[in-house]
């Protein structure tokens, strides 16, 4: 049968990322929870790994399914489609939230603000991402800026300049975050803060926010990527809600593949 031959084509393997991100967790909660999974194997590997695969497979219009999400330029570049998860183990639509630590109202009240404030579109996002694929994402961000500086003066309305004020904002090494860290940085900047963005696995960048080494972070996928970390430690930390809304994580396979859905694949 054809989906059985796709399957074995496949050599029951779906190309994973970091095993660190929240896409990995819900990855392997979908193989134990899929029986038609079972002896499916999920590769831990990187995500410039998994879009080198990709790009492979596109080039010679072979099958690979890969673990994905939007906002993400691999959308505008290829033609890619979800597979239907009728279980919800990746969930539904997903938001990215900001969090700040405990004491940051009081502490920096100028750029606690303009955290709260910060709210932008999947398309803004997307837009950054596409830029830094040719240029830095310093300047990405810097052009993002200048061509919707009305946002920004929306973000920064009525806040009083500092001068040179240190703040740490944490975040995870992906180029959506890549994204909404450097717009931020260059914001907070343009306000006369001194900024420092930091990378790390998305465990240890609740962990900093909710033990108040970093600030904050525009980096939660929520409700469920990072659902269980965000668990672990909302207690220690204030929630400031959505800075987007319209993500997605899922199994994603180029657009040729004759397959709709995670239940179409063979055990
Ligand atoms: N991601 C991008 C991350 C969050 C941002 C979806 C790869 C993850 O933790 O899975």
């Amino acid at each position: 049968e054809e989906t059985a031959n796709l399957s074995e084509a496949l050599d029951y393997t779906i190309t994973g990322i970091e095993p660190g991100a929240g896409t990995m967790d819900l990855a392997n909660n979908t193989l134990e929870e899929y029986e038609n999974l079972e002896g499916w194997e999920l590769l831990e590997g990187s995500t410039a790994g998994m879009l080198t695969e990709l790009g492979e497979a596109i080039d010679n219009e072979e099958p690979i399914i890969v673990t994905g999400w939007t906002p993400h330029w691999k959308f505008a570049s290829y033609d890619l489609k979800f597979l239907e998860d009728p279980k919800g183990t990746f969930g539904g639509v997903e938001n990215i939230n900001t969090i700040v630590r405990k004491g940051l109202e009081e502490d920096m009240p100028n750029a606690y603000k303009i955290l709260d404030r910060f709210h932008w579109e999947p398309e803004d996002m997307e837009a950054v991402m596409l830029e830094a694929q040719d240029v830095s994402f310093e300047e990405a961000a810097k052009n993002w800026i200048e061509e919707n500086q009305d946002s920004v003066d929306e973000w920064t309305e009525g806040i009083e300049k500092v001068d040179g004020k240190a703040i740490e904002l944490v975040s995870t090494p992906w180029d959506t975050e890549r994204s909404s860290g450097h717009v931020m940085k260059a914001v907070l900047e343009q306000q006369g803060f001194k900024v420092t963005l930091t990378p790390v696995d998305p465990a240890v960048m609740f962990q900093s926010v909710a033990n108040g080494e970093g600030d904050a972070s525009l980096a939660p996928w929520l409700p469920v990527t990072h659902g269980s970390f965000y668990e672990e430690t909302k207690e220690d930390m204030v929630d400031l809600g959505e800075n987007l809304t319209g993500a997605r994580i899922g199994m994603v396979v180029p657009d040729y593949m004759d397959i709709e859905s995670i239940e179409d694949l063979q055990p």
